[in-house]
Order: structure tokens, then sequence, then C-alpha cells
């Protein structure tokens, strides 16, 4: 029986496959993916926006607080009731709560009594909750939030509004009717919700019956379009819960400029959505989608969401991170300057966000900085996972190695070529039949033998592992998740079947504890598949779920997961469940004896915990090399700084120029991977040859040599939530200039800017300066440029275009190496570039790049200050220093823009001891040899003889 149906199955997976995914047409199929106006929820709430916009005379929402039920503050929690007057004049009871947090933030969370209490009935499936998804915190947050003492709120209440002083400086005002929270922050307002009176909690209600019955519900300015049933592209989503969307206005006063909400293949700073030149004429999407062949500049959602947004002007920073996991749309409406609506007549930003399902749940937080918002948001929802130092150098990918002894050569090849690399990557050709979990031993025959032989260069091995499951009743792993019912279900109950690459497959439930139970034993070490090696690590795609005979390429809405959750509710955080799954299993294996590596393609809010994420498939053009930046910008201001995009693009040929200027701009990419599709040429970096790969080996020894570098910043994104690579507007927070300046970027705190070639021919470009601070060529630091503004930069191809502000110092390891590992014992340089005034600060971190022992104190953590001519090294070391960390060293100070004469040796001080050390200097750079360990305070005095 399933022989026939298979034999069907595959033909129609390949009619499937050849349509979604031939590589003959190169443009997105938009037409796959819904617009607003074809989506009903959104259609419904734009609708009422264009309504109420519309309306001559002052909207007066039909929400208000009832302030008799408002509870006093308790741990820091207060709570009332909203209510919401319907068109029939019934009044629906909406739960408020509102949470102030230690870290100075505000959570509020409006629930519907009706289906929090279960006097609901729900259409069609007996296996579904009745409430409003209610457990995303599991996911999403990191789960050591603690609320403020109450001693640090202040609460005054009249008639009217609530008004709460919180952190410093901070006030929320609840105006009660129309309901309406106000937040300020030193005396200014910064942030509304419920402004323009958008607010639409669509509440439960009885079915209407018979054909064309009316919805009395239904108010004046709503439409009645899909809340009983939704169809799209011939697929019907039963809508068991009814309508359940919810939509909220968020203004942001006196912020011309707002950033974030990933994944998006746009601009940094997002744009308008309501038309007009330049601007959109959609919303940003947030639907984990398998988006393919994507357009740049378009709001169309993509592989990720993160639903978290940030503010800037120069008086200070705010952040919203709307708490909720279905299908989002976001407008953005800029008002212009002399809109007398507008307070005070500057300019505001006005959001709207719409979800399909879900509680109204959203956070506030206000900062002075954009930092500060990183951290805040990362408070809740957790910070990078501090990666392993082979995770942060180079990965060579392609789809497809195909063997292991073209693992092997490939391998050699680097050596043969002297390149350095880390990680060799295997696509899902090397399984059986697409069945993870099993080798293809006709071309793997020992695939334990080739991690060993990987290993003896310290090289790993990375392999891809999708969520979709072979239906094959000979494939062990999918009788045990079938029978189990360890997979996403459909609605009548049985396991999900839809097709995807291994043709009908189901899908695993990583929102299930025992599907995750058992998702851990097939990554246990000793098991066949990778034996206990050590150099194993894994790559999660597919993970939206990608279905490709499902709706929009995805799973149906009316699905149901563990915990009788429809997929309607959890969509945009499974990826983040399947990929936290992954790296927990990992850890099993290792048994936390490593930190796990798991790339992953679909994430949420709280994804940065788990791994790093990568833009999917991008194409191997000049305007997908250009966007990569401004998107892995955009994802480390949303807390999710470890990114990347394939380098040389993923689909098509990259000239040799492309492939070059990829690899420069890759280079600094916080995962560089480079990584190509099935029906492209092989172009490994010694493919193209001559100068070509002469500039691509340079920019791959570039990343090599800043590592420690990379990794002091990797370390401070994971204690503070800062991005990897930072945008302008970081450094210069009050130039409003550089607010939307996205084609450069700053490398954490160490001063390099870089900007990246990515027009075809370029041989220079204008880099842009934030401020008047000295900069410094920095591939010819007797080169300074100032001045804010552009200044015009050579950069032939062999040339990165990349400047060093003044009054940074950053440190690197300059012996080349095969692989990172090999570099774990090498000294370290220090670089200082010094400022107007000749001074310069900066720091290094270290710990063994691999444990977690780092958590219990075994690392190193130095300040460098260099003042007049005195540099002073000031340890800040974790209790616990290894021999390791005690036998690292500095064998070389470099100082850039030194005025002074240095002689011919300057006095090194260290642990009561004083020697001498060469120094030398040629045009503005001077070197000292000091030979000074790294783990204690040390002192250079220039200039004594
Ligand atoms: O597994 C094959 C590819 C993979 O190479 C790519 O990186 C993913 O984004 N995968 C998508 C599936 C098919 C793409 C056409």
């Amino acid at each position: 029986m399933l022989g026939k149906y298979k034999a069907f199955s595959l033909a129609l997976y390949l009619v499937v496959a050849i349509v979604f995914f031939s590589t003959e047409a190169s443009a997105v199929k938009s037409y796959l993916f819904r617009k607003c106006e074809e989506n009903p929820f959104c259609k419904r709430n734009r609708h009422y926006a264009d309504q109420i916009s519309s309306l001559s005379q002052p909207w007066e929402a039909p929400y208000e607080i009832d302030i008799s039920t408002l509870t006093g503050l308790k741990d820091g929690t207060l709570t009332a009731n909203i209510l919401k007057i319907t068109a029939t004049g019934d009044k629906v009871e909406l739960p408020l709560t509102v949470k102030f947090l230690k870290s100075g933030s505000v959570r509020i969370t409006v629930d519907e009594k009706i289906r929090a209490d279960g006097d609901i009935e729900v259409y069609g499936s007996d296996k579904l909750q009745k409430r409003r998804y209610n457990t995303l915190d599991e996911w999403a947050l990191d789960g050591h939030i603690e609320n403020a003492q109450d001693s640090t709120i202040e609460v005054t209440q009249t008639d009217s509004e609530i008004s709460i002083e919180y952190g410093n400086g901070n006030k929320v005002v609840f105006v009660a009717k129309p309901f309406e929270v106000k937040f300020y922050r030193n005396g200014e307002t910064q942030v509304i919700l419920n402004d323009r009176g958008l607010l639409n909690y669509e509440h439960w209600r009885p079915k209407p019956t018979g054909e064309d019955a009316k919805d009395p519900q239904i108010g004046p300015y709503e439409l009645e379009e899909g809340l009983w049933e939704d169809k799209f592209d011939s697929k019907t989503d039963k809508k068991s819960k009814g309508p359940e969307a919810i939509a909220l206005d968020v203004t942001f006063v006196d912020y011309k400029h707002v950033y974030g909400i990933p994944e998006h293949a746009d601009k940094l700073s997002l744009r308008e959505t309501r038309g007009g030149p330049g601007n959109h004429e959609q919303p940003y999407r947030l639907y984990n989608v398998d988006i393919f062949e994507y357009e740049t500049n378009s709001p169309m959602a993509m592989y990720g969401s993160i639903p978290f947004m940030q503010a800037h002007k120069p008086s200070g920073s705010a952040g919203v991170f709307w708490l909720n996991s279905a299908d989002t749309y976001v407008d953005i409406i800029k008002t212009k300057s002399n809109d007398e609506k507008v307070l005070n007549s500057k300019q505001s930003t006005q959001t709207h966000w719409i979800s399909e399902a879900g509680l109204l749940d959203i956070f506030v937080f206000l900062g002075d900085s954009p930092e500060e918002i990183n951290k805040l948001y990362s408070d809740v929802t957790g910070f990078l996972q501090l990666p392993q130092t082979f995770s942060i150098a180079y990965h060579q990918c392609r789809w497809n190695y195909n063997s292991q002894d073209d693992v092997l050569e490939v391998n050699d090849n680097f050596d043969k070529h002297d390149i350095p690399y880390d990680v060799i990557w295997l696509d899902i050709e090397y399984a059986d039949e697409k069945k993870y979990f099993l080798w293809n031993k006709k071309v793997f025959p020992d695939p334990v033998d080739m991690l060993n032989e990987l290993d003896t260069t310290k090289r790993k091995l990375v392999t891809i592992n999708d969520p979709h499951i072979k239906a094959d009743e000979n494939y062990d792993i999918f009788n045990k998740v079938d029978k189990n019912g360890l997979a996403i279900q459909d609605a009548k109950g049985g396991s999900r079947k839809g097709h995807c690459w291994p043709g009908e497959s189901i899908w695993i439930d990583t929102l299930s504890p025992k599907a995750r139970q058992y998702w851990d034993s097939l990554f246990a070490s000793g098991s066949e598949f990778a034996g206990a090696a050590t150099n194993w690590h894994i790559w999660n795609d597919m993970n939206e779920p990608s279905v490709f005979s499902g709706p929009e390429t995805t799973a149906y809405k009316d699905d149901i997961h563990f915990g009788g959750w429809e997929h309607r509710e959890v969509h945009n955080v499974y990826g983040l469940t399947y990929h936290n799954a992954t790296a927990e299993a990992l850890k099993l294996r290792y048994s936390n004896a490593q930190r796990p590596f798991v790339l992953t393609r679909a994430y949420f809010a709280g994804s940065q915990r788990v791994g790093p994420m990568w833009t999917g498939d991008n194409m191997a053009k000049w305007e997908h090399l250009k966007i990569a930046t401004p998107m892995i910008l955009t994802s480390g201001v949303a807390g999710m700084p470890f990114a990347g995009a394939d380098v040389g693009g993923f689909f098509e040929n990259p000239s040799h120029e492309l492939l070059t200027r990829w690899y420069q701009a890759g280079a600094f990419y916080p995962f560089f991977r480079g990584h190509a599709h099935i029906d492209s040429k092989r172009r490994e970096p010694w493919v193209p040859g001559g100068e070509y790969t002469e500039a691509i080996s340079s920019a791959l020894k570039l990343r090599y040599k800043l590592l420690p570098t990379l990794y002091t910043a990797f370390q401070k994104s994971s204690v503070d939530g800062s991005p990897i690579l930072k945008p302008v507007y970081y450094i210069s927070p009050d130039n409003e200039d550089s607010f939307d300046v996205d084609d450069e970027f700053f490398v954490g705190d160490s001063g390099i800017l870089v900007k990246p070639i990515t027009d075809e021919g370029a041989i220079s470009t204008n880099i842009y300066l934030p401020d008047e601070e000295i900069y410094y060529d920095y591939n010819n630091n007797d080169i300074t440029l100032q001045g804010a503004g552009e200044h015009s930069y050579s950069a032939p191809l062999n040339t990165i275009p990349i400047v060093v502000r003044g009054g940074h110092i950053h440190v690197v390891r300059e012996r080349e190496r095969r692989s990172s590992t090999l570099m774990k014992y090498d000294p370290y340089t220090v670089v200082i570039y010094l400022n107007k005034d000749g001074n310069a600060e900066g720091s290094l971190y270290a710990d063994d790049g691999e444990t977690y022992n780092y958590a219990d104190g075994e690392y190193l953590e130095t300040k460098f200050k260099f003042e007049g001519t005195t540099l002073v090294s000031t340890p800040n070391n974790g209790e616990k220093l290894s021999k390791y960390l005690e036998s690292l060293w500095i064998e070389k100070v470099v100082i850039v823009g030194y005025k002074g004469d240095v002689g011919s040796t300057v006095q090194v001080s260290q642990d009561e001891t004083e020697k001498s050390a060469i120094v030398s200097k040629e045009g503005n750079v001077v070197v000292v040899k000091p030979r000074v360990a790294v783990a204690s305070e040390f002192k250079i005095e220039l200039g004594l003889n």
C-alpha cells in the first residue's frame, strides 16, 4: 500500500519541488505569500485604522480601564480590568497586568477573561486549548526575570488615570478612558500606546449560524471578512477559535528613526509602509517562511521573526517588544513635522502592530542610548550564548560535498593553499534518502574516520538536520515519532503529513518534552552516526517549518502542537523550539564539556541564547551583497548579533570579483561561512585563482588575526546584549546624519570601521565619518582622515576599506595557522590608535574558547589604557586562572599616531620587576616588544631613554 502511495507522493513532490525550487526563474514567488489585504486579520485591522484616521471628529476608542478593579501594588505588579464596549453595548472583560521589572522595564499584558476561564466553545476540535496562547514565556524569555521591589515604585491614582514613577526618571501614565498609556523619561514623552485609538482586541463570540448570518458584534468600522474561516491558495483554515486577532498602535514621540523587527531584506532604518516615494505599500510582516529567491528592499516575511523595535533620537532611545508568536504585520508611518496633529509638531514615528492570535503582551524599554535598550531587551529575552572560538572562525560549506574523499580533499586543499579554515559542512545529500541520522554509506563509508581525520588539524564537521522526517515505514525514526504522537498533528489528530526534501514527511513537534527527550537520544555519544567524535556540530535548516505542500510553504495554521496549541499561535516560535532541542541534545552528548554550536535558519526572540542564524538563500548578485550589511546590523540591533549571510551568494554563480568582495565583507560578519547551491560551480577560495584568491586569502587571514578582538566583542554581547557589528549611530548617538547610515559598521568597541565594497567594478568608495575624531587608514597607518562627513578611500581589488577611530585599543594574533584552535597558545599584539589628545582605551577577554569553565571564573579580562606616554593594563580576571590562561602573553605593542620620540628602549614593569624592551618607530607608528603576561598588571613607559 505504502509502495503505491510512495510512488505517487514522490511524483507529487517532484512537481512541487520543481515549481517552488526551480532555479530557472530568479524572482521571489510573491503570489505564494500573503499580502496584508489577502490575510483577513491584517486586512480587518488596516481597514479599521483607515476608517478611524479618516474621521473628521476625534475618535474615542471603545476601551477603558475599570478603575474600581485596580489592585494595590504587589510584587512589582498592578492589575485591573479593561472593558471593551462592543457594538451591541456589551462589556468584554480584558484583565490587565502591569509588571515593573527590576531591570527598569514595564510589561503590559492583556488577557481575555472568557477564554482564560474556558467559557467558550471551540468549533471543530476538542483537542485545543480554549485560552489564548500563554506559554510563550517559556521559549522567548530568559526565565530569570525579576520584578522590581515595591519600594522603588510610586503609584498615584485619580478617577481618570494611574500614574507610576519607576526606574531612573521613568514615568508611565495609564489613562482610563479611552484607554491610553504614556511613557515619559526625563520629563519628555517617549512612547504612547493607543495614541491613535487603534487598539482592537477581537473577543470571542458565538459563531453566527446559517448561511448569511451576520455577526451582530461587528462595529461600524470593522470588517467581517475571515472571522470564522480563511481560504488562501485553495487551502481552507477552519478557525476553530473564531476571531482572535489583536492590534495596537505605538507612537514613538519625536523619534524619526526606528529599527529592528527582523527578518526583512531591507534597510537598517525602517521605511514607512503606507506608500509614497521610497516607502513600502505593505506592512513589514513577521511570519517565518521558506521564502525562495527573496527580493531585496522588501517588507516581505522571511525565515525569522523578532518582534522587537528600537527607536533612537539624540536625547535618548526606546524599545518595544511585542511578545507574540502568531502571524504579525507592522505598519509604520512617520508624521511630517508640520503636522498639527503631532505633539510639539516634531516628527514622530507611528507604528501599528497586528497579530492574528495570542495575548496582547508588550514590553516597553526606555534609556539614554541604543546600548541601554539592548541591555534591557536582553535582560528579558536572554543574552547571546558565548560561542566556541572555532565557531567565529571561517566555515566552508556547499550543497554538497559529495563524499568522504571530497571532504578530505577540500580539507587538504586549504592546507595546500595555505588558507585558514575551521569547519567543513555537509548539506542534505550526505543522508541516506534524506533520512537524517543515517549516512549514505556508498559515499560516506566511514564517517567516524573522516571526523578523526579532520580532528588531526583541529577541524570540525557540521551536518545538516532538518525537522521533517521521511514518512517511510523502514525508517525507525519515522515510526517512533509517528506512533508516539511526537509529530505536529493535523486537526484530525494524526501526524500532519506533507512534502519536503525526502518526499512525504512528518514534522517533529519540539514543543513536546517527550519529543525533545527522543531527540536527545538521537545525538547521544557513541551513536552510530558520529560515534564519540567531539568535533561534530549541527546545522538546522527548514525549521520555519518549511512544508512544500503547505499554505505559504509552511505548516497549516490549524495544525496542533503539544499542549493543545494551534500552530497559528506558535508558528513564529516553532523554529526556536527545534533549534533549542538540537542544542540541548548536543549539550547532553558532550556532557556540558563544550558549548554547543547549532546554526538555525528560523528564529524568534530568545534564539540568541541558542546559536547563530544566517540570512538564508540569498543570490550571487551585488544587490544581495549590499543588503546583507543592513540585515546583519538589524539582527544585532534586535538582540541576535551572531548573524551571517552566505558568502558568495547561495543561488547562481558569482563573478570572481563578486566572490572576492563578498569574502572581504564576510570577514567581518559575526558568522562567517561560504555556501553555494547544488547547481552552482565550485568556488572554494582557491578556485578563482590569481589576484582573486590572493585577496580572498588575505581577507580570511585578517579574520583569523582579529579573532581576539571579535571574541572580546562576543563576550561583551553575552553580558550586555550589545551588537557585535555596531551601526554607526551607536558611536555617534547625537549626530542625526548618521542615523540611517547602513553600508558601514564598527566592529564591537575596537574603533574599527569597515565599509565593504558592494558595487561591481568599484575601486574606491566614500567612508562616512560620524564625528571629528582622528581616523587612521587601517591599510596605511600613516594616513589619517578627519572631519564628520564622507572621505574618499581607494580600494582596488586587494583592499578592504577600513579605518580605525582614534582612542581605541584592540588585540590581535599575528601568527598564521591552519585553524583557530591551532592559534590557541599564540601570543598577542596590542594595537593602540591614539585620539586627538594622544590617549586610547580598550580591552581583551580570553578563556579556553571551548568549555563552560569561564562560568566558574576561568577567564582573563584586561583593560588597556594609554595616556600621554604610558600604557597600563588593569586585569579584572576571574577567580580561577588555569595554567593555559597564565601562559598567555603579549609579544608586541603597536602605537599608532604617536608624536614624540621614543629612543631605543622603553621601561616595562610587571609583578614588581622592571626591565627594558626594544622599541622602534617608523612614521607615526611605534612598536614595542615587551614580553609580558596578560594575566597580571603591567606598565610600559615610552620616552624615558
Ligand atoms: O539543504 C539544502 C538547502 C541549503 O543548502 C540552504 O542553505 C538552505 O537555506 N536548503 C535551504 C534547502 C533548499 C533550498 C533551495
